[in-house]
């Protein structure tokens, strides 16, 4: 009996949707990001006004994956996303020194959110087929994540030109969110 119900239980945990959020400064790479775990391929992108929709199946999992838009003016708006999130995947320009920054405090001020008290936290660093890129190490350091405190993440190197790195993150994202929490 027992069995069953958990056989009928676990089929209907594993077509549940999970939110996830895209989310980083302009330019980062989130749209392409988008795209390339949807279709697998690297889509022309213009910068994103407002936010793409799109369903993403990893593994057995479905995934609804929301991408918004970076620039300054637009960031208030994330938060209008924030409620019911899974995940966030967090969208760091490896090449961009300048503005690491303005992206650390962006990070901070939205793991501050109550609503995304119980999100996971995927950090890419994204643009690493760039030569002089900042390492993953630097990155995280950068972005002080060694001071989250209860919460599960992890940083991963990507290139979402090359195609290099969403998959281990996604397969990392997928173990945890398969987990009892
Ligand atoms: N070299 C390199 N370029 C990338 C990579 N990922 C994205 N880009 C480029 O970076 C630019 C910005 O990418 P988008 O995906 O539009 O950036 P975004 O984060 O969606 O930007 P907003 O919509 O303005 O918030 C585009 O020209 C991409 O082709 C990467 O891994 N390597
Ligand atoms: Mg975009």
């Amino acid at each position: 009996m027992g069995g069953i119900f958990a056989r009928m239980f676990s089929g209907l945990f594993g077509q549940k949707e999970r939110r996830i959020l895209i989310l980083g400064l302009d330019g980062a790479g989130k749209t392409t990001i988008l795209y390339r775990l949807q279709v697998g391929e690297v889509v022309t992108t213009i910068p994103t006004i407002g936010f793409n929709v799109e369903t993403v199946t990893y593994k057995n999992l479905k995934f609804q994956v929301w991408d918004l838009g970076g620039q300054t003016s637009i960031r208030p708006y994330w938060r209008c996303y924030y409620s019911n999130t899974d995940a966030i995947i967090y969208v760091v320009d490896s090449m961009d020194r300048d503005r690491i920054g303005i992206s650390k405090q962006e990070l901070c001020s939205m793991l501050e959110e109550e609503e995304l008290k119980k999100s996971i936290l995927v950090v890419l660093a994204n643009k690493q087929d760039i030569e002089g890129a900042m390492t993953v190490s630097e990155v995280a350091n950068a972005l002080g994540l060694s001071t989250i405190k209860n919460r599960k993440y992890q940083i991963f190197k990507t290139s979402a030109i090359k195609g290099e790195g969403l998959d281990e993150s996604m397969e990392w994202l997928s173990n945890i969110l398969q987990q009892p929490s």
